[in-house]
């Protein structure tokens, strides 16, 4: 009786040894911003809320700090398939389509509340448009309101004629050029070298990324300008997400709705922390003076106007839908 159990269970044990081991499907996420960022964090626990809900079965590696493509080239990679997720400031991409910088348009809206109105009226097609390039749009979180740092006080935008101004995209690049200083573009990932070595002494930005720049270092003055709120993009590679089972496709989907909640709760909470950062590290962080102010809301009236030029009758339909909301 004894060794006929034994018997037994020693077949049910080759039986399980010959199952085949359960698949494990591995994928990339290139992300551009320091590891310890929000944005990255909140990709790393999205990894782990897929790995959890799908049993080990979509294990998702997220490379923060642009180190498996840069920014620029994060879009087209997860387009193509080099990657099959990816992350993105999405108004990098303006040049391909004027939506892509609708959440860049200044002074359009320059709150949290304001942002995420602004992402519900234009979700819709932004998401149609990535889907037209094979991407599905996952997730969408925003940066904190974007203000200017520079290595001298600002009485207004006469100051930063002539200075090195570090640009992100198309919108702070024709910004540096309408206040008449020498724009050149440098993605977050190299801004901390470009201030180290004077390639850059003003530009506008988050706390958050004055921070990962440890911007102290070179420059003492930020005017929180509040001029907008950019976002980053979570997307997948359509075909690759179409090839899953339902309910990895729906382990991600739910995941995503979770990461979108808890990046802009991580952003509207760490925002005033990064700026007590700055001023802890000896920076002046103060609102722009009433000249500076209004030098900026006049380049604003001017990039405004341009864009609504270049988005046509399509952008004008997104900020009527979000002025209404
Ligand atoms: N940080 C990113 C984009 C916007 C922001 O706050 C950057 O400066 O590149």
């Amino acid at each position: 009786m004894k060794s006929r159990l034994l018997g037994l269970s020693l077949v049910a044990g080759l039986a399980l040894a010959a199952a085949p081991a359960q698949a494990q499907t591995k994928w990339n996420l290139p992300a551009a911003y320091a590891a310890d960022n929000p944005h990255s964090e909140n990709l790393m626990a999205f990894a782990k809320d897929v790995d959890a809900a799908t049993s080990g079965k979509l294990l998702i590696t997220v490379h923060p700090g642009a180190s498996l493509f840069k920014a620029p080239d994060i879009k087209r990679a997860v387009a193509t398939g080099q990657a099959q997720m990816g992350e993105v400031l999405l108004s990098i991409h303006e040049n391909e389509d004027p939506i892509f910088g609708l959440d860049v348009v200044p002074f359009l809206s320059t709150s949290y509340p304001a942002a995420m109105k602004l992402y519900q009226a234009s979700k819709a097609t932004i998401s149609k448009k990535l889907e037209a390039q094979g991407l599905k749009l996952l997730f969408a979180v925003p940066w904190a309101p974007q203000g200017v740092y520079a290595n001298k006080p600002l009485a207004s935008i006469e100051d930063l004629k002539g200075m090195k101004w570090r640009a992100y995209n198309v919108g702070t690049t024709r910004i540096g050029e309408l206040v008449g200083a020498q724009p050149v573009t440098v993605q977050a990932a190299e801004l901390p070298q470009a201030l180290a070595t004077g390639v850059v002494n003003a530009f506008i930005t988050s706390g958050g990324t004055g921070y990962d720049s440890k911007v102290w270092e070179s420059l003492k003055y930020f005017y929180d300008v509040q001029a907008w709120l950019p976002k980053n993009f979570t997307f997948v590679n359509k075909a690759a997400f179409d090839a899953l089972d339902k309910p990895t496709q729906e382990a991600i989907l739910k995941a995503a709705a979770t990461a979108e909640t808890r990046g802009w709760k991580a952003w509207e909470t760490k925002s005033n922390w990064y700026l007590d950062q700055l001023k802890a590290k000896g920076m002046t962080v103060e609102p722009p003076g009433p000249a500076l102010k209004a030098g900026f809301e006049k380049i604003g009236e001017q990039l405004t106007a341009d864009w609504l030029k270049k988005a046509g009758a399509d952008g004008q339909a997104l900020v009527d839908a979000y002025k209404k909301m």
